[in-house]
């Protein structure tokens, strides 16, 4: 069967990938049922449960006319490769999302255009005119090379003010049975994403935030609930919210948790937060909506690295928020970085006690990600130490040290492993927390000896 467009997620499951999260891409179902609604056919490939081959053979049967491939820093290996291989046999080839819109140029060898920021509206237009011959040259909010082989953009487009007015994404178009096989057999509960706001007012040091940038917008809390119904409906247990900050305003929040309240809804949901946008009530409101757990990027277990990572909260906050939550009945997770520049021994050692202190009923380290444009990568411009990372086979995703500073991948390896270590035994009972204690006092003086 052929269709007009197909939309490729190229994030094939590798063993080397740690991230244990699957969930669909909630972009490329955006952009599909934008394009359905306008009359365009359109099929969704997502790669997450199957291998390149068979993607390539999926591609060859459905003969699209036109192919749209979505990139972000992990699994931009894969997109360029299904370029390279897609590029003889396609009409016209676009890439889109959080890395494309940040670094255009870097994908005009191998596709024609990209798409740049949110890409309901400028993928429609693209889509609309090159299906009746005519340019797409004029859109707004892309990049092309022009008649010299200059990296020409156009001026961007401004964001859609209201929200509510986008089709629901295409949902059909997941594979829901995969996704729901995973999630059931990891964690004996079924989830899929939905997403309510757009952008975040913050301006966190390390985030690269391409698509929606500092522009945050709200979608009305019934708009959210009908979708949440049409989540229900497909047989999912939860819902988890990529909102940046779900919590931003926390009188939305109370009137999506009146409505769920209200309509009954037979549905969990977990959301990202931030330490300082959560308070009891909520929290308690919250959890009788149904919400099951609350992430935080907490990043630091010391203040003065907060600063440097211009996160805008105190530790007071970190620890009163997840109390909120506990006390409302609501599981936790936190999200910490490890080995940021300006990170001393001291910092180092603060963040894992902290860290494994806190009750959270999930705890994750990682590694700074120098994206392009962000402050982090200013820092550390001068010390990438793998210069092509976001072009090489899973090295982000493997959780490697970018950029060389006072502190070596191995060091910040063990850094990690004692800080899981503490945290779960900790989560043992007395008896652990004890273990963890003597663990903590033996184990310091070690990461301050190694470099
Ligand atoms: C939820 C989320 C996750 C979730 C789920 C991901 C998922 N599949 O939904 C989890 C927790 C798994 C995750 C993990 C990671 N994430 Co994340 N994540 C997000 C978040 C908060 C929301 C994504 C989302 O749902 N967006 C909503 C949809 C509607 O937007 P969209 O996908 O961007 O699509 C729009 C446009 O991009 C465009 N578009 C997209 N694709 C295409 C394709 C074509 C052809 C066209 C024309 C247009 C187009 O049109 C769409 C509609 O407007 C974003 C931040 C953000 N606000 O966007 C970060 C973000 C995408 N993540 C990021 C990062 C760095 C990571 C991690 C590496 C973090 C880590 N340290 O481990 C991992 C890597 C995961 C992996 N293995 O690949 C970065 C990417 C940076 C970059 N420049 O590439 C972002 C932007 C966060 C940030 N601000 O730095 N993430």
């Amino acid at each position: 069967m052929s269709v007009d467009v197909l939309l490729i997620y190229p994030y094939f499951n590798e063993e080397l990938d740690r991230s244990i999260f699957r969930y669909p891409p909630l972009g490329l179902g955006y952009l599909a049922s934008m394009l359905r609604t306008n009359g365009v056919s359109v099929q969704i490939l997502d790669c997450t449960f199957i291998d390149p081959q068979h993607a390539l053979r999926i591609v060859r049967q459905s003969h699209p006319r036109i192919v749209g491939i979505y990139s972000m820093v992990t699994i931009n290996h894969h997109a360029t490769e299904l370029a390279k291989a897609l590029r003889e046999e396609t009409e016209l080839l676009v890439a889109g999302g959080p890395l494309p819109s940040l670094v255009p140029e870097e994908f005009l060898d191998m596709f024609d255009l990209v798409v740049i920021h949110e890409g309901e509206h400028t993928f429609l237009e693209v889509v609309r005119n090159h299906l009746n011959g005519a340019s797409w040259k004029e859109v707004l909010g892309i990049a092309f090379l022009d008649d010299e082989g200059n990296c020409h953009q156009n001026q961007d487009r401004p964001f859609e003010q209201n929200l509510d007015r986008l089709p629901f994404p295409a949902r059909d178009l997941f594979p829901n049975k995969s996704y729901k096989h995973y999630w059931s057999t990891l964690y004996g509960y079924t989830v899929t994403n939905q997403i309510t706001t757009r952008g975040c007012p913050y301006l966190c040091d390390f985030c690269s935030n391409p698509i929606f940038g500092r522009s945050y917008r709200e979608r009305s809390a019934s708009n959210v609930v009908d979708e949440m119904r049409e989540i229900e409906s497909l047989g999912y247990d939860r819902v988890f919210f990529s909102d940046d900050c779900f919590t931003q305003n926390l009188q939305r929040v109370e009137e999506i948790c009146d409505l769920l309240i209200h309509e009954k809804l037979d549905l969990g949901w977990m959301c990202l937060s931030r330490a300082d946008r959560l308070d009891e009530r909520t929290a308690t409101k919250m959890a009788r909506a149904g919400c099951k757990q609350i992430f935080f990027g907490i990043e630091s277990g010391n203040e003065r690295m907060l600063k440097v990572m211009n996160k805008r909260i105190v530790l007071s906050d970190v620890e009163k928020a997840i109390k909120s939550a506990k006390h409302a009945g609501i599981a936790t997770g936190g999200f910490f970085i490890l080995g940021y520049p300006g990170e001393s021994n001291a910092s180092l050692l603060d963040t894992l006690r902290f860290s494994s202190a806190l009750p959270l009923d999930y705890l994750s380290y990682s590694f700074p990600y120098p994206i392009f444009g962000t402050g982090l990568y200013t820092k550390v411009e001068q010390r990438i130490t793998r210069p092509q990372w976001r072009k090489q086979r899973g090295q982000a995703s493997r959780h490697q040290l970018l950029f060389s500073g006072d502190f070596s991948e191995t060091k910040l390896r063990l850094a990690k492993y004692k800080g899981l270590a503490q945290y779960f035994l900790r989560k043992g009972g007395s008896m652990g927390v004890a273990t963890a204690s003597v663990v903590e006092r033996l184990t310091d003086p070690l990461v301050k000896i190694l470099r």
